[in-house]
C-alpha cells in the first residue's frame, strides 16, 4: 500500500516566527513510518515546512493532530476522502476528542498507536477499517521504535535530535493535557537500552529531550545519566519544579551534560497555582531551585502560565520583574488555554466561561475564555507587553548570566530566536534551518 502521513501546518502565535515551524518534525509520523512495516511505501509531508502535495493518490492517508492544527487536519482529510481514499487521525486533539475528530474521518486512533498501527494497515487492507482504534492497556515502550528519520529532510529543520525517553507524567495539572482521562497518562519510561541506541543512531553529540517529565521516576532518571555520561553529551531536557528537593540529582544531571532545563513554574502566585491543581511546585521554594541551578550552569527555560483564576492585571508587572532579578535565560508564556477534553475544559465550560471555541485561537496565545479578575483584553494585552519586555534589548542584557560559557547560547537564543526571529528565519529559509542550528551548537558547545 501507499501511505501518506501528514503534519497539517500550526498556527504561530505574535511572537513566533518560522522557526517555530521548522523546530522539529512530528516526532509521531516518525515513529508510525517505523512501525510500517518494508512491504509498505510510506512518505511524509510536512506543511510546516512546504507545500503539500494534493494531486497524489496514496491508499491510506495519517494525520497527527493537535488542537490548532485540527481544522486544517480536517480540511486535508475531506480533500483525500472526496476521491475515496481512506484518511485516519490521530493525536492529542484526535485522542481527546475522537468523535469531533470522527466525523471529518474514516477513521481515528485514540492514544498510542504502537500496538495497533499494523491491524489497522491489515484492516485497510482487507477493507474493514474500524472507526475508532484505541489500546487499551498502556503501551509497553520497549515496543517504541527509533523513529524513521529518513522519510524527512533534515536540512528544513533545527532540531533533528528529538528523543523521547518516557510517557505521560506522574501529576495531573487541571490545565494540562495530562488531565484528560481519554487515555493512559501513568508514568513509564522506554528500557535504558532502547533510548541509548536511539541517542547512538542520531549521531549527534547534542540531543534535546522533550518527555513531558524527564524526572517522573528518578531513580530511571539516575541510571540513565550515569549510562549516557561516557557519550559526553551536551542536552537539553524539560522537568517539574519539585527537581528542588533532589540537588545531587542536579549535580549528576551537569556530570551527564546538561545546558539547559525547561521548568513548569507556571506562576509566582500561589493562589493560582493552588487554583490549577499544581501541587508539586511551591512559590517558596522558586528562588532556591534557581540558584541551585544556576550554581550549576546549567540554564533555565520558565514556561508561565497566565489567566489563572487567582490572577489580576498585576501580575504580568510582578512575574516580569521576579524573571529579570532572577535572571532567567528564556521564557515561554502562554495564556491559560483550556484545551478540549482535559479537566480545566470541563470546569469552564460548566461555569459558562468558554466564550472562544475558534480552534486556531487555542495556542495559548488568546483569551478564549472569561478570566476571573482581568478582563480578556487585559489577559492578551499583558501577555503580549511581558513576551516584548522580557525580550528587550535592555532586559536581555539585565539578564545576562553570570556563568560565561552560557552567554554564547544565551545571546543566540534571545537575540536570533526570539528579538530577531522573524528576520532570521527568512534568511535561514527551510533549506538552511539544520545549517544554522550546526553553527549555534558549534559556537555554544564546540560540537554539532
Ligand atoms: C515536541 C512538542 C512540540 C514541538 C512540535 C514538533 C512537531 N513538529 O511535532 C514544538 C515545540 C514545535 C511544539 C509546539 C507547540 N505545541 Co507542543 N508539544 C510537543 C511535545 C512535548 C511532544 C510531542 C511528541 O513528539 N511526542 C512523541 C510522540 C511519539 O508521541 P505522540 O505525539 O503522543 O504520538 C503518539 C500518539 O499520539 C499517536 N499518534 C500521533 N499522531 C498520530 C497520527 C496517526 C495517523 C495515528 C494513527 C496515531 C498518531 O501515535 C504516536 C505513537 O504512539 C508535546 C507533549 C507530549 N507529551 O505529547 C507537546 C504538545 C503536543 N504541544 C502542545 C502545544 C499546546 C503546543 C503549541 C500550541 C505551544 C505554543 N503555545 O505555541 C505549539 C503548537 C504546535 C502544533 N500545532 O503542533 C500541547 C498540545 C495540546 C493539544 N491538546 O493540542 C502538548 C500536548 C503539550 C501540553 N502538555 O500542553 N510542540
Ligand atoms: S507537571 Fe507538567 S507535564 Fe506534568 S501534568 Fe503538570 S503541566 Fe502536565
Amino acid at each position: 500500500m501507499k501511505i501518506k502521513l501528514i503534519s497539517p501546518k500550526m498556527t504561530l502565535r505574535p511572537m513566533d516566527s518560522e522557526f517555530k515551524r521548522a523546530m522539529s518534525p512530528s516526532l509521531a509520523l516518525l515513529v508510525l513510518g517505523a512501525l510500517t512495516p518494508v512491504e509498505h511505501d510510506v512518505t511524509m509531508e510536512d506543511e510546516n515546512v512546504g507545500k503539500l502535495n494534493l494531486d497524489d493518490l496514496p491508499d491510506l492517508v495519517g494525520i497527527s493532530v493537535n488542537v490548532d492544527t485540527s481544522l486544517r487536519a480536517y480540511e486535508i482529510s475531506k480533500h483525500y476522502r472526496s476521491q475515496g481514499i481512506k484518511v485516519i487521525l490521530g493525536g492529542i486533539h484526535v485522542s481527546a476528542n475522537p468523535n469531533e475528530a470522527l466525523a471529518f474521518a474514516d477513521a481515528v486512533c485514540i492514544g498510542e498507536a504502537e500496538e495497533i498501527w499494523i491491524q489497522i494497515l491489515s484492516d485497510v487492507q482487507t477493507g474493514d477499517l474500524k472507526q475508532k482504534y484505541y489500546n487499551a492497556r498502556p503501551t509497553d515502550l520497549s515496543l517504541t521504535p527509533i523513529p524513521k528519520w529518513d522519510l524527512i529532510d533534515k536540512s528544513k529543520y533545527l532540531y533533528t535530535n528529538v528523543v523521547v525517553t518516557s510517557r505521560g507524567c506522574p501529576f495531573h495539572c487541571e490545565f494540562c493535557y495530562n488531565s484528560c482521562e481519554y487515555v493512559h497518562h501513568w508514568f513509564r519510561n522506554r528500557p535504558i537500552k532502547n533510548a541509548l541506541e536511539e541517542i547512538r543512531a542520531l549521531g549527534t553529540r547534542q540531543v534535546m529531550f522533550i518527555d513531558d517529565n524527564f524526572i517522573g521516576n528518578i531513580g530511571w532518571t539516575k541510571e540513565f545519566l550515569r549510562q549516557i555520561r561516557p557519550l559526553n553529551l551536551t542536552w537539553h531536557a524539560a522537568v517539574s519544579a519539585n527537581i528542588v528537593h533532589y540537588p545531587g540529582l542536579l549535580d549528576e544531571m551537569k556530570d551527564a551534560g546538561c545546558e539547559s532545563l525547561f521548568i513548569g513554574f507556571e506562576t509566582i502566585n500561589e493562589a493560582s497555582l493552588k487554583s490549577a491543581g499544581k501541587h508539586q511546585n511551591n512559590v517558596k521554594s522558586y528562588e532556591k531551585l534557581i540558584r541551585e541551578i544556576h550554581a550549576r550552569g546549567i540554564m533555565i527555560n520558565a514556561s508561565l502560565v497566565f489567566g489563572f483564576d487567582g490572577d489580576d492585571p498585576a501580575v504580568f508587572e510582578k512575574t516580569l520583574k521576579w524573571l529579570v532579578k532572577n535572571k532567567i535565560e528564556t521564557m515561554t508564556a502562554h495564556i491559560l488555554t483550556p484545551y478540549p477534553g482535559t479537566k480545566i475544559y470541563q470546569r469552564l465550560k460548566s461555569e459558562s466561561r468558554i466564550v472562544d471555541i475558534e480552534p486556531a485561537h487555542y495556542n495559548t496565545s488568546f483569551a478564549v475564555f472569561s478570566p476571573n479578575k482581568m478582563t480578556r483584553q487585559q489577559l492578551r494585552r499583558g501577555y503580549l507587553k511581558i513576551y516584548r519586555d522580557f525580550y528587550s534589548i535592555k532586559n536581555i542584557i539585565k539578564r545576562l548570566p553570570d556563568d560565561r560559557s552560557q552567554r554564547v547560547p544565551y545571546l543566540l537564543f534571545n537575540f536570533v530566536y526570539r528579538k530577531f526571529g522573524k528576520i532570521a528565519s527568512r534568511i535561514a529559509g527551510f533549506g538552511l534551518m539544520d545549517r544554522l542550528s550546526k553553527w549555534a551548537r558549534r559556537l555554544s558547545y564546540g560540537i554539532e
